[in-house]
Order: structure tokens, then sequence, then C-alpha cells
């Protein structure tokens, strides 16, 4: 299941108010700062089989086994209903109250001892409504092994249930859902923090409570919360990309996750400000082809600079053709990017050819590449459907794709690195249409990982002084957003 497809799940659900803020009574009595009420869906026919084949596509992938389907009453039955008739797979009502006249059963439809039967769940706070339905049905001789939730308020249900021998598969998690509504500015940062804190500190699950018996430790809960990893611990991650990994190290290093552009027209003027602001940032982005004076001289003098002060050159060159004239591009003319530049960028409208062919040049020299998912000019058409593609796009080539050009975090993937241009510590823009926003809100607030700064640093009177300042500002921003998001 790809995060694109939950992501503008989420965006749905918040749209038709199945995702509320403020204060309201759970089941148990507690108040809660969010409130999940996935009963508006049966008003809303396509989100409601979207939320069915995204339920299906997760039992597929798992591939479950199990002879009958049974939807938790209420709001899970007509999810079930759906899936079941689709593919054709027999389905039990389970029935809350017995009737008191005729058969007097709890549980309707044929069914054989010993069958198993998948639970299909809406949300699970502390897995008690699926553990109840489990209860039902184990009673009348079926298998319960396995539960499908779209919704996991992260509070406990995935251990209660496991120490049932009910293994919990969610589709969203609370704290996917509170990262994509930040992310998209549904809320604010204050909100997710308040909500993250009231899920940490309202765990429902105790093993202690469990039978009077203390649960063995593989079975402890995980009360870990899912936080956020640091770019040290990014870097290591097994399948992450050298380079990729190298920056991040580099940006943990040197406390840096500032980029300058360094869009200068005289070759000497970059080399100095690179001697210069060497030691503040973690990356260096060139336009070559704005240069007046080019030559290989220079770009020798550049990666002495990058290795004496130890930061990365990117040449933000935006390849933008098919793949046969792309390699070219990079490989050769009088630039020969491929041969000094560490990271190159590319737009993915030419689709996947352009990174396949980047990466027949860039990958034997272990080069990256970031795909432009989002600009950050006036009217951008890069937004939508466009940046989920450049999304997949990059998944299907992470042996060459280290992130991308981005205005907000696109994706939970930490292997891949965000990375903001359009930063100035003041909102506003120029007069070309590029828009700006600053340091804290591009980190803190919309995820991203690398401040790209130009002229904010450039047409500073002392740009040092600019660039540690924004050095300081991105850092911060980072710190905040890791720390808060394991307390
Ligand atoms: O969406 C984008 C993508 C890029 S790479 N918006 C951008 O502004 N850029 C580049 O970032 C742009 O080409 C320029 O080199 C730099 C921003 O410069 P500034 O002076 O506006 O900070």
């Amino acid at each position: 299941m790809d995060d694109v497809s939950i992501d503008s799940l989420i965006l749905k659900l918040h749209d038709v108010n199945a995702v509320k803020f403020g204060e309201y009574k759970l089941k148990s009595g507690l108040l809660t700062p969010i409130y999940i009420d996935l009963r508006v869906l049966v008003s809303h026919p396509v989100l409601m089989n979207q939320v069915s084949s995204l339920i299906y596509q997760r039992v597929q992938e798992e591939g479950l086994q199990f002879d009958l389907v049974c939807g938790v009453p209420y709001t899970a039955l007509p999810l079930a209903t759906i899936i079941c008739s689709t593919h054709e797979l027999p389905m039990l009502i389970r029935r809350k109250e017995a009737k008191d006249y005729g058969t007097k059963r709890l549980v309707e439809g044929s069914f054989r001892e010993e069958d198993t039967c998948l639970i299909i769940e809406d949300t699970v706070t502390s897995g008690s409504s699926i553990l109840e339905t489990a209860e039902v049905l184990s009673k009348e001789g079926l298998k319960v092994t396995d539960a499908v939730v779209l919704m996991d308020r992260e509070q406990g249900g995935v251990e209660m249930l496991a120490s049932h021998g009910i293994r919990l598969l969610p589709i969203i998690s609370m704290f996917k859902l509170l990262n994509v509504l930040l992310a998209a500015e549904r809320i604010d940062a204050q909100t997710a923090q308040g909500v993250r804190k009231f899920i940490l500190d309202n765990n429902t699950y105790s093993p202690k409570k469990e039978n009077g018996n203390e649960v063995p430790a593989t079975k402890k809960p995980c009360v870990e919360p899912k936080r956020e990893l640091s770019f040290t611990e990014r870097a290591k991650l097994p399948n992450i990309h050298p380079l990729a990994s190298k920056l991040l190290s580099i940006m943990e290093e040197k406390q840096s996750n500032l980029c300058v552009s360094a869009d200068m027209t005289s070759s000497e003027e970059l080399l100095q400000l690179a001697e210069s602001l060497g030691p503040k940032i973690c990356m260096l982005k060139t336009h070559v082809d704005i240069l007046k004076d080019y030559t290989e001289a220079f770009s020798q003098k550049l990666q002495a600079l990058a290795q004496e002060h130890n930061f990365l050159i990117f040449e933000d060159r935006k390849f933008a053709d098919i793949g046969n004239t792309v390699k070219h591009q990079y490989e050769g003319g009088l630039y020969q990017i491929s041969s000094w530049s560490h990271i190159v960028n590319a737009h993915a409208v030419p689709g996947p050819g352009v990174v396949e062919g980047l990466s027949s040049v860039g990958k034997p020299l272990g080069r990256g590449c970031l795909l432009i998912a989002q600009m950050s000019s006036r009217g951008s058409l890069a937004t939508g459907e466009y940046t989920k593609t450049v999304l997949e796009m990059a998944e299907q080539h992470s042996d060459f794709v280290i992130g991308f050009i981005c205005s907000s975090k696109i994706t939970e993937k930490p292997e891949f690195i965000h990375m903001t241009p359009g930063v100035q510590m003041q909102a506003g823009g120029d007069s070309l249409g590029q828009q700006y926003t600053s340091p804290e809100e591009v980190i803190y607030s919309k995820g991203s990982d690398v401040i790209i700064v130009g002229r904010g640093i450039l047409q500073a009177s002392d740009r040092l002084k600019a660039a540690e300042l924004y050095r300081k500002l991105g850092w911060d921003a980072y710190t905040k957003r890791v720390s808060q998001s394991i307390q």
C-alpha cells in the first residue's frame, strides 16, 4: 500500500468531518482532544469504496488466510459488506443483542466449526470491541486470528489483542494521521503535539491487568511512541543510499541543515563564498550555466573546497528531457556535471526515462538525484496528483533518487531527504513569482529536512553572519521537531 493513497484518504476523512479536533468523550468516559467518527462514511459512497478497497488491499498484502469475514457492528458492517460483495467472500453478521424470538442466534450466516473468521473494524482504541466480537465468534466455534482496522488510535489496542492471540493490522495510525494533517496545514503544530501527548499519556493496555499475570517480555506493550528518527539514525538505515547517508552524517556532524544557493555569475566570487561559508553548510547549490567564466579549473577548486569543508555539491540543473538527452547533458558538454557534482535534480515531466538516463551516468559514480516534487514559485503546476506520481517514481528508483525538492514532507520514508528552497526569514517573495517561507515553518511545521537559502544570505551585508543565523534557525527547528516527537 503506498503512502500517497493513505495521505489523500486522511485528508478526505478530515474533509468529511470524520476526524474532529476539540474535546470529546470516548466510550470509556475519557475526554479526548481528537475524535474519529467513521459513522459519517455511509454518506460518502466514493470514500466508502476507497476505504473498503484499502482494507482489502491490506488483507491481500498480508496474505491472510480465512474462511469468512465479520465486521464489528455497526460502523464496520457496511465496510465488510462492500468487501465481501465485491470479492465474493462469505460474510457473517454479529448481532449486538440476541433476538428474543426465533433462533436467538448471536451470529447470522452459515459456517462450520473451526472456520477462521477475519474481523474488520473501523477504529480501535483499546481493542475491546474487537475482542468482544471475537469472543462471540469463538463461542460459536469459530477461530479468530487476525483483524484489520482502518484507524488505530495507538492507545494499546494492538498489544491488548496480541495478548489474546489476535493480530491487529492497522491501516492508518494516529501519528501518521497527525503528520499528514500537519503537513497539509489542516492543524497547527500545537494541536498535533497536544494530541500526541494525550495518546502517549493514555495507553489503555497494562499487561498486569491481563488475568492478573505478568505478560512475558516479548508480549509487553510497545508504549514506545513512533518517534521520528534523527539524522544520525537515518544515516544508518539498512536501505539508505550511501550518498544520502553521507549527507545526513555531515548534517549531524556540522549541526547544519543549511544548503546555500550560490547563484553567482563569477567563478571567483562563487569560490570565495564556498570558502567562507563552507564550515556553516551541509551542501552548496550551483547553477553552473549562469557563470560567465566557467572553466574546468573552477570545478576542481570547488571540489577541493567541498572536501576541505565537508559539504556536498548540488548542481541545480533541473534536467527535464528524454533519457538519452539528459544522459548527454549530465555527462558531457561544456560542464561535465557528473564529474564534479554529487547531487543533481530532475523534473519528472518526461516520465521515468529521465531518471533512468541520469542514473546510467550517475549511479556508477555514486551520485544521487533529487526529484522536483513541488516548487516554491507562484502558480506552480507541481501539486496534488503530480507530486504523488513523483513520489512513486522516486520509490521505484531509490538506488539513485535520494530525496526531493519540495515545500513540505511528502513521504514518511526516512530514507528520502526533503529539501526546500524559497526560504527567507521574512515571508514575502520577489517580483518574478518566488515565494518565501521561514526556516522554522519549513523544518518544524512542514517537516522538511534541509533549507535552501539564496538571496537571504547573498544579499545580506554580512553573508557569514547571515549564514550562521540561517544555520541556527534551521537546526533549532529540526532539534525541536525531533525532540517533541519523543516526548
Ligand atoms: O521550487 C524551487 C526549486 C528550486 S531548486 N524554487 C527555487 O527557488 N529553487 C532554486 O532555489 C532557485 O533556482 C534558486 O537557485 C534558489 C532560491 O533562491 P532564493 O534567492 O530565492 O533563495
